[in-house]
């Protein structure tokens, strides 16, 4: 495979970032001196332990590990109460913004407070440690407030995304067997109420676990109310604070997390205290390069996924950062709102996702260029392959040219950033994650499981367990070893490809489901996307082996125009003449073999809420079948748009 990406980079740190830098190159010395002594001395250092631990690691019961063995601590009291204590009190916390524009500032002194009297309203509710709680809340501050509260208590969280289906919600619910629901009346989505507690109602309906449902009033729309509900504020108002809190063993299970499966039942990941809070606060410490007090951090993800759990709420709150929580979508009221309300708040580190990167890219760099974004000097990717073209764009129209952006690989099942670079130590490769981050030993093995060398592709996986890694998929010990341990002996395996490029930094290809194989040869649905994307043309691309007679799988690729091509494509003549140039352009950067044997345009492509393009329906589309379930996209009648556009 060619490297088209290698035509950018790499970019040295500046010296004057590297002067600043939280992470150092001394880092990686001292974690592969002594791994175990690594983490321990993290532990130590970030967090406030009640007790200290005896053990760092025991690894007697793999594949399940324990971490910090012996030590105990809160969590809510690690990312709220401490920071009071040490004198932060007054230092924002949240900085909410509403989608309508209103907007709140919360304080770590109020946010203890808040986190106490919701811990107060969920014990009056009958949450004992070890009790799951649902939470199932549009983006706003008590949606983080709940996830401390719980934690606060002992309680297991499992945080159903607000835009998922009342179905996604009672299958979630009856997984994890919650006693209590927090939800409410509704969030705020482009420019609209939009409800959420009937879908707590269907969820509940009937035979259910569920005993209570705390209901938060965001929108004020009417709202029917049952003999279970109780409505936030009044259940904050009448319990007592729980201003005392209990100290937990590192190893008591802190959430469940379910990920959007591909078939089956959904699997749900479930992480523990110490360990997990550990990597979330560390990798936030040096990956992001977070300044507590000087910088005002972003992530635009959804509580509802682990970037919101690791990244908006235990990291940067362990850290004690000030952050920006926005409720709504970047293009609500008008396409410039994220820039808008990083140039407000002065955002200094912003985290993101490649695909909100490239709808950015559609719609203009003249959009950024209206706000001073000047404040920006962190940036980070996540959740796919980040395609070096959305990479330039991203450090030329947001970062002002300058920023270093790493892009971090890592997953639900992880817990925590695994592989990036580090800001003012790493020189940057544009499109590559790189490298593990000190103190995680990540490889790219064969089918045998040997490492491969310089140049060559295999699969992701990590070699030693890790503080954050998750202790197994709830409730089923069984389906935890077979997904994670069983296709290489001792080693986790991530599920995705990678390769090793001639410099040794690691190149995630994406899922191996997601790499086809044409005539013999093994092609990554993203490297094409990548070149597809580099195209003038090309706003977004997904690409799917669709099944084929002669070449075992052929490419089939769905791409999204940019504004200016689009009149052309108006044309038929002129759309074939445009996607011929494109499969030229892909033959040119990949290779022929990687040419796509068809290329349909399309106006929208089938997302998850995460952001993930669902290339299985796509794949079905391009094999000539009904589109299967699409219940999980964050709009479920793309799939229709898709069928309804080709049939044209
Ligand atoms: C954090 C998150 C995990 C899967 C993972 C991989 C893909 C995430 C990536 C990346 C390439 C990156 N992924 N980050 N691929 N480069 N920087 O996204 O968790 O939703 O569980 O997804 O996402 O395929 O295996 P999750």
């Amino acid at each position: 495979m060619s490297e088209t990406a290698e035509e950018y980079g790499p970019f040295p740190p500046s010296p004057e970032f590297s002067q600043q830098a939280v992470g150092q190159k001394s880092l990686y010395e001292e974690a592969d001196a002594d791994r175990e002594a690594f983490w321990a001395k993290q532990a130590r250092e970030r967090l406030t332990w009640a007790k200290d631990f005896d053990e760092v690691l025991d690894w007697s019961e793999a594949p399940v590990a324990k971490w910090f063995v012996g030590g105990e601590l809160n969590v809510a009291y690690n990312c709220a109460d401490r920071h009071v204590e040490a004198g932060n009190g007054d230092r924002v916390a949240l900085h909410f913004v509403g989608e309508p524009g209103d907007e709140r500032d919360i304080t770590y002194a109020e946010l203890t407070e808040l986190v106490q009297k919701a811990a107060g309203a969920l014990k009056a509710a009958g949450v004992e440690k070890g009790d799951r709680v649902a939470l199932y809340l549009p983006m706003i501050p008590e949606a983080v407030i709940s996830m401390l509260a719980c934690a606060r208590l002992g309680a297991v969280h499992s945080v159903v995304f607000g835009g998922f289906s009342s179905d996604a919600l009672r299958t979630r619910i009856a997984d994890g067997e919650a006693k209590v629901v927090i939800t409410a009346d509704g969030g705020y989505r482009r420019g609209k109420p939009s409800a959420l507690k009937p879908a707590v109602d269907e969820a509940v309906s009937g035979e259910t676990t569920v005993q209570k449902v705390i209901v938060v009033k965001r929108t004020g729309e009417e709202t029917e109310m049952t003999d279970k509900d109780v409505w936030w504020d009044d259940a904050l108002e009448a319990a007592e604070p729980a201003t005392e809190y209990e100290a937990f063993d590192s190893e008591h299970p802190l959430f469940i997390l379910y990920t959007s499966g591909t078939t089956g039942k959904p699997k749900g990941i479930f992480h523990t205290t110490g360990g997990y809070l550990t990597q979330a606060a560390y990798t936030n410490a040096v990956v992001h390069d977070v300044h507590p007090g000087e910088d005002v951090y972003w992530c635009t993800a959804d509580v509802g996924w682990v970037t919101g759990h690791s990244y908006i709420v235990y990291g940067p709150l362990a850290n004690g950062v000030t952050q920006v929580l926005y409720e709504g979508t970047p293009d609500s009221p008008h396409q410039g709102r994220w820039w808008e309300i990083v140039q407000n708040k002065k955002v200094s580190i912003f985290y993101t996702a490649p695909t909100a990167i490239r709808t950015c890219m559609k719609w203009g760099k003249e959009i950024p260029a209206e706000y001073d974004l000047s404040s920006v000097r962190v940036l980070g990717s996540v959740g796919e392959p980040i395609n070096p073209e959305a990479w330039m764009w991203f450090r030329d129209n947001i970062g002002e040219g300058s920023a270093p952006i790493v892009d971090t690989w890592w997953q639900t099942e992880t817990g925590a950033i695994m592989m990036s670079a580090l800001p003012g130590v790493t020189s940057l490769v544009p499109g590559s994650a790189q490298a593990p981050v000190p103190g995680i030993t990540a490889d790219v093995v064969d089918e045998e499981g040997k490492s491969v060398g310089n140049g060559e592709t295999g699969y992701l996986v990590i070699r030693d367990p890790w503080p954050s890694m998750l202790r197994g998929i709830w409730g089923d010990l069984q389906r935890y070893k077979d997904t994670y341990w069983s296709r290489f002996e001792d080693m986790y395996f991530a599920g995705d490809g990678a390769k090793r490029d001639e410099d040794g930094n690691i190149w995630v290809l994406g899922r191996v489901d997601d790499v086809m194989n044409v005539s013999g040869h093994r092609l990554s649905t993203s490297e094409i996307e990548s070149a597809l994307v580099s195209h003038d043309a090309v706003a977004e691309a997904a690409v799917v082996g669709a099944a084929d007679e002669t070449t075992g799988q052929a490419v089939c690729a769905f791409v999204i125009l940019r504004e200016e091509a689009r009149d052309q494509a108006a044309d038929d003549d002129k759309r074939e003449e445009l996607v011929q140039a494109m499969r030229t352009h892909v033959g040119k950067q990949i290779g022929a073999i990687a040419k796509p044997k068809t290329i349909l345009v399309v106006d929208e492509l089938p997302k998850t809420r995460s952001g993930k393009i669902m290339r299985r329906l796509l794949k079905d589309v391009a094999e000539g079948r009904e589109a299967g379930d699409a219940t999980t996209l964050a709009d479920p009648s793309v799939m229709e748009k898709i069928q309804a556009g080709l049939k044209k």
